[in-house]
């Protein structure tokens, strides 16, 4: 099948009936020659990612706005109003949950109890999709059923999963600041539910910005840095930016299914070619981690440069990890 020219969406429906082969190529497509994709009939209950939306939103009206507006002035008037481009900035008011290994929900600050059960039940039903997607990725890669998934999981049996909480408020100079500087994600696959109606996000293919298009309760996904070294490079994460906007306020709830912070992770060894010399590293996640916060708006190579230097470099230290 040729690749698709335009953004491939996934009717996830269709893996239940005789358009599977189809729907499979497509899927297999969309991790070669994009990274990124969007699903649809996904399985998680549309009422409830209305509800999310509509406390997500509320939540930002009333504890983050205030705060967001007056990082805001100053943000843009910090080179003395003369118009530089913000190099260092992005124009987002986020918050962090973390969901696995352990909850801390119950300990982020000013969301009410109708917020917090929401989200929980959000993330079981996301968990859940992100392990589905991963068993089809296999299937696509010729890998058994639960090798991603286990290999994310590690010594201490669970991934790292968690989610950011975005909102996007309109940009009076959407020329000067982006909404998130272009990156590729750290981790496993991102699972990404995002306004229907504020669009903003881009990926980058073939040297050119491709609007991720808003579709209403469709879950984007798109594959982190460890799926590339996984599937010796079969797969790729892809550079992706949101651009900020002049009108409207963008809502983007960002699913991490990351692997465990002691997981190593390398290639796998289905996917690596005979006497072929490796192209990817075996490293320790958190270490990856550890490299990534400091160069995350930045080209992934040298990340993936710099721990093959140190497999060359301590043979022992690598074998230990
Ligand atoms: O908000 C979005 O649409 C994308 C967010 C993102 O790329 C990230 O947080 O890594
Ligand atoms: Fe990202």
């Amino acid at each position: 099948m040729a690749p698709t020219s335009s953004f491939p969406i996934i009717d996830m429906a269709l893996l239940a009936g005789e358009e599977r082969p189809a729907a499979m190529e497509l899927l297999h497509d969309a991790c070669e020659n994009w990274g990124f994709f969007e699903v649809l009939n996904h399985g998680i209950s549309t009422e409830l990612m209305d509800e999310v939306e509509k406390m997500t939103k509320g939540h930002y009206k009333r504890v983050r706005e205030q705060r967001f507006l007056e990082f805001a002035s100053k943000a843009l008037n910090d080179d003395g109003g003369q118009g530089a481009k913000a190099e260092n900035l992005d124009w987002e008011s986020t918050f962090f949950v973390r969901h696995l290994p352990e909850s801390n929900l119950a300990g982020v600050p000013d969301l009410d109890d109708d917020y917090r059960r929401a989200m929980r039940r959000f993330a079981a039903e996301l968990e859940d999709l992100a392990e589905r997607l991963l068993d089809l990725l296999c299937e696509n890669l010729g890998l058994e059923k639960g090798y991603l998934t286990r290999a994310f999981r590690g010594p201490a049996g669970a991934p790292t999963f968690g989610t950011k909480v975005s909102s996007y408020p309109p940009c009076p100079r959407p020329d000067l600041v982006s909404g998130l500087r272009a990156h590729t994600d750290a981790g496993g696959i991102i699972l990404l539910f995002q306004d229907d109606r504020v669009g903003g996000l881009q990926l980058l293919r073939d040297g050119e910005w491709v609007d991720v298009p808003p579709v209403r309760h469709s879950i984007v996904v798109n594959l982190g840095d460890q799926l590339e070294v996984i599937t010796n490079g079969r797969y790729k994460s892809v550079m992706h930016r949101v651009v900020a906007q002049a009108d409207g306020n963008r809502m983007s709830i960002a699913s991490f299914y990351n692997p465990g912070s002691d997981a190593v992770i390398s290639p796998a060894p289905a996917l690596v070619e005979k006497d072929a010399g490796g192209t990817y590293p075996r490293f320790v996640f958190e270490d990856y981690m550890k490299l990534y916060v400091r160069h995350k708006f930045e080209a992934k190579e040298p990340r993936f440069e710099a721990f093959k230097a140190m497999e060359t470099e301590t043979p022992n230290r690598i074998a230990i990890a």
